[in-house]
């Protein structure tokens, strides 16, 4: 992994309707994550918080969809400093919904493709987020980044994604909450998806150990983007959607752990916090101590794979 963490302030909150993702990034920063990081060896540049390009409203066929103009300024701003920054070290996007995902996976995958390396995608999150803006009932745009990472048709006012993942690519896990249109387009998909019942008999490390091998044997880039809300809600309350029966504290963990190991990941989204439904910053603090186990912070020093 990269010795340089590079802090992306994202506030999104046009991805939803619920006020209070966009003091996200600044509950992250109170949260102590830059400390945890420097704390672990490595160096952190904060660039602060992206600003938005203003865009002229714009409306969709799909009267539901809102904050079409919004979110299209967030994806061209997030997809640009993205790209510069992940040319300087290790970008952590600091959500804001995850609408944010449209331009951070977006930047990262030009980045992929000026390294001429694959880029892999890890979607922890409790919803496949694979609706596209036609099929979306609630018209939140934070439901649809997947679909347009995977090269979806219906996202033609968007910029075109950069080399479009093809589902191989794609992993998901802890999914529990799947609408009927995102599920009759991704039956035919190549895309992984561990949902909580695989991960209830397979247990959570050997799928993501199986996705592992995948990126590894292509010497792909890895992507991981951590919803809030892959958390079960007793253990993460802080997040507009809570859907019980989510992954406990250990599972999390071990995710992350798995992660520092394999050595692949390359940027990471913290999207979905919404400080203004936490408890006393527990939510804030717990993605915190997670992030931490992603970078290497462990109990006992194990030579890898020693299980
Ligand atoms: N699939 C539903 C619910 C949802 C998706 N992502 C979140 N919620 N966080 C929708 O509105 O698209
Ligand atoms: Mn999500
Ligand atoms: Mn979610």
């Amino acid at each position: 992994m990269s010795q340089t963490c590079i802090l992306i302030g994202a506030p999104v909150d046009s991805g939803q309707k619920r006020a209070g993702c966009l003091m996200g990034p600044a509950a992250f920063r109170v949260a102590g994550l830059a400390e945890a990081l420097t704390g672990l060896g490595y160096k952190v540049i904060d660039r602060g918080d992206v600003v938005p390009r203003p865009h002229p409203p714009m409306d969709h066929p799909n009267l539901a969809v809102h904050h079409l103009a919004e979110t299209l300024g967030w994806t061209e701003a997030l997809t640009e400093v993205g790209q510069a920054a992940g040319a300087l070290g290790f970008p952590i996007f600091l959500g804001g919904d995850h609408s944010l995902s449209l331009g951070s996976v977006a930047g990262m995958a030009a980045r992929a493709q000026a390294f001429g390396r694959p880029l892999f995608l890890l979607w922890l999150d409790a919803h496949t987020d694979f609706h596209t803006p036609d099929t979306t009932q609630s018209g939140n745009l934070h439901g649809i980044p997947v679909a347009y990472i995977a090269g979806r048709t219906g996202f033609e006012m968007f910029p075109p994604f950069p080399a479009p993942l093809p589902g191989h690519r794609i992993c998901m896990l802890g999914i529990r909450s799947v609408d009927p249109e995102e599920h009759a387009a991704l039956i035919p998909e190549e895309i992984e998806i561990a949902d909580m019942r695989v991960l209830d008999e397979r247990g959570i490390g050997a799928p993501l150990r199986d996705f592992l091998d995948r990126v590894r044997a292509e010497n792909g880039m890895l992507h991981v983007s951590l919803d809030v809300d892959f958390l079960d809600p007793s253990i993460a309350p802080a997040v507009g959607t809570t859907v019980p029966g989510g992954t406990t504290f250990r599972e999390a963990h071990l995710v992350m752990e798995l992660l520092h190991e394999s050595g692949l990941v390359t940027s990471l989204d913290l999207v979905e916090l919404n400080p203004f439904l936490d408890e006393r910053g527990r939510t804030a603090r717990l993605m915190v101590e997670l992030v931490a186990s992603l970078m290497g912070r462990k109990v006992f020093d194990r030579p890898t794979r020693q299980f």
